[in-house]
């Protein structure tokens, strides 16, 4: 590009997933000239890649759905309490087209790196056809829970089967009827995975290393609550937009640990009937006190109980070592039910880990040398014609360090290092003019991502206007607002307990990641409540020029 000439694009998006679809349309609105970049062949980014089956939502529909024209959401009808794969992605498809978005997408082209030129005031775009666009904004758009982790499996590419991904499911073709299938991983990608295929697989093996804590979805028919809820949406809507999750959760104002065993066991009653993730909502500390949070977890523990038949079983599926909801919880359609099938087995990988995978199958055992067959004493051949890799994500950070991003000093890479530091989670200091949405340090992962993305569209949209109102160019986090809100995050999640488990929230997935939590803990209305201030206070902790 010649300094002097405009840059191709005002605003280069990157992603097709709910964020960006809304924040093109957004810009195209107030005719913002912006163009979005899309690795897929299509929109719906999480909707679209992850296939697998029995994905689904845990958010109910009425909530996990964009509110931003009440026409569009008078129109689309979720069949739904939980809304399936498959009708996320022809909903993301009706958005595409009901605002004619796809004429400004790029499909098929991944963005490898980003160049800030800070005499034009511009970033470089280049991507992986090898062409590159200047922009004088990027909001990346990509996602928190966008590129698979990929641990390594000894003798993988060896195993003569097939082998998928949950978070790279083939669009069609994939028949595992009567087929000796093994899971690896037993997150909501595998939980669910191995609740759908339980019914017509041949035999099931699950691989586990760590159990799930999980809640009923009660899933079924939406044509009551939708009709109900469009009585009061915009009421809805706006409680949401103010609450600690997202979405809305009647927050227990009780304190565990005063409350009686009986009083106790009926709020869990209540809301293990009601379903889904408001469970650890019940009271107010189970997620600051330990002893609160072990009688959560035990009243979980109990259920499995019930519902497993082989008492050992149950044990092994019950968490132990991790305090309920540190890791984001299961919703579940008959999970543990799967285990009482003949044709379903569970390979507890703390007593029996994964040595490598031959081409028959995946071999466990503890001791003996790797590779030399025979050698363990306990050493046992799970032979499988499919294996399933549910293994998670490198969350939040992943898809932008990903990318190659060079502003006025370090890298992305670099300078995230020992962890993300940004400011409100929407930029981070030296990328000037690059914005993230629900990037880490703000409530994303921790909430219903619809309302987080519209939040954070709005809010950069008004950043933009802004900008242009005052005839500016240039926006940077500044370092000391940076550092504040790093220790701010920071404080908040040390005053609970979910610095304690080995969740992807700390990056503790991702061998040789930097273990620091990642989301802000502060809760979806408060964080408005900041960000509305900082964008009020003519955007303090900005630099502006
Ligand atoms: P998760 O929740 O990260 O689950 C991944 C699972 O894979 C989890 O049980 C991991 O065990 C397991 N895993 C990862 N690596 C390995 C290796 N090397 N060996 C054995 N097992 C392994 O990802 P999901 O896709 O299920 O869900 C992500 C989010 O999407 C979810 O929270 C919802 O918000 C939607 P670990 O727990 O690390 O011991």
């Amino acid at each position: 590009p010649h300094p002097g000439t405009a840059p191709d694009h005002d605003v280069l998006i990157i992603g097709a997933g709910f964020a960006g679809l809304y924040q093109l349309h957004r810009l195209r609105e107030l005719g913002h000239d912006a163009r979005i970049i899309e690795a897929g062949d299509d929109v719906g980014g999480t909707w679209y890649w992850n296939r697998y089956p029995g994905a689904r939502c845990d958010i109910e529909s009425v909530e996990y759905s964009y509110s931003f024209d009440p026409e569009l959401q008078d129109e689309w009808d979720w069949s739904e309490r939980y809304a399936a794969q498959p009708e996320l992605l022809a909903y993301a498809q009706h958005v595409a087209d009901r605002y004619g978005l796809r004429e400004d997408i790029t499909f098929g082209t991944r963005v490898e790196r980003l160049d800030w030129d800070d005499e034009a005031g511009r970033w470089t775009v280049t991507t992986d056809d090898g062409a590159s666009r200047t922009a004088r904004y990027v909001i990346a758009a990509t996602g928190c829970l966008s590129v698979p982790s990929r641990p390594e499996f000894e003798g993988l590419t060896d195993f003569a089967g097939e082998v998928y991904r949950t978070s790279r499911w083939p669009h069609e073709g994939v028949d595992l009827t009567g087929k000796r299938v093994a899971v690896i991983g037993t997150g909501s990608s595998g939980l669910q995975t191995i609740t759908a295929i339980a019914p017509v697989v041949g035999e099931l093996t699950v691989f586990q290393r760590t159990p799930s804590y999980a809640v009923p979805a009660h899933n079924g028919p939406n044509a009551q609550r939708l009709a109900d809820a469009r009585k009061r949406y915009s009421e809805i809507r706006e409680h949401s937009r103010m609450s600690r999750t997202g979405f809305g959760c009647p927050e227990g104002t009780l304190l565990l640990a005063d409350t009686p065993a009986e009083e106790a066991r009926r709020e869990f009653d209540t809301r293990w009937a009601d379903g889904g993730l408001c469970f650890s909502s019940a009271f107010k500390d189970i997620l600051r006190d330990a002893r609160a949070n072990e009688i959560a977890a035990e009243y979980v523990r109990d259920r499995i109980r019930a519902k497993v038949e082989d008492p050992q079983l149950a044990e092994k599926l019950s968490p132990r070592t991790y305090p309920i909801a540190s890791k984001r919880m299961c919703v579940d359609t008959g999970y543990f039910e799967v285990y009482n099938q003949p044709n379903v087995s569970l390979v507890d990988l703390n007593e029996q880990p994964i040595r490598r995978i031959t081409e028959r199958g995946i071999v466990t055992g503890v001791t003996g040398e790797a590779g030399k067959a025979g050698e363990a004493d306990d050493e046992r051949e799970h032979a499988c014609d499919v294996i399933v890799l549910a293994t998670g994500f490198d969350a939040m950070t992943g898809a932008l360090t990903a990318m190659d991003i060079r502003g006025t000093g370090p890298t992305l890479r670099e300078k995230w290092a020992h962890g993300p530091r940004t400011y409100l989670g929407l930029m981070s200091a030296g990328f000037p003019n690059l914005f993230t949405i629900t990037g880490p340090q703000s409530p994303s992962v921790l909430s219903n991502m619809m309302t987080s993305i519209e939040y954070h569209v709005d809010w950069i949209t008004r950043a933009l206007e802004h900008l242009r109102a005052h005839g500016l160019h240039r926006m940077e986090a500044a370092p000391e607002a940076e550092d504040n809100w790093v220790n701010t995050t920071n404080d908040l999640a040390a005053r609970t307990l979910m610095p304690q488990a080995a969740s992807w929230y700390m990056g503790a997935n991702i061998p040789g990641k930097q273990r620091v939590f990642m989301p802000f803990i502060g809760g979806v209305g408060t964080y408005r409540q900041i960000g509305d201030g900082v964008a009020t206070a003519h955007y303090h902790g900005f630099e502006l020029a």
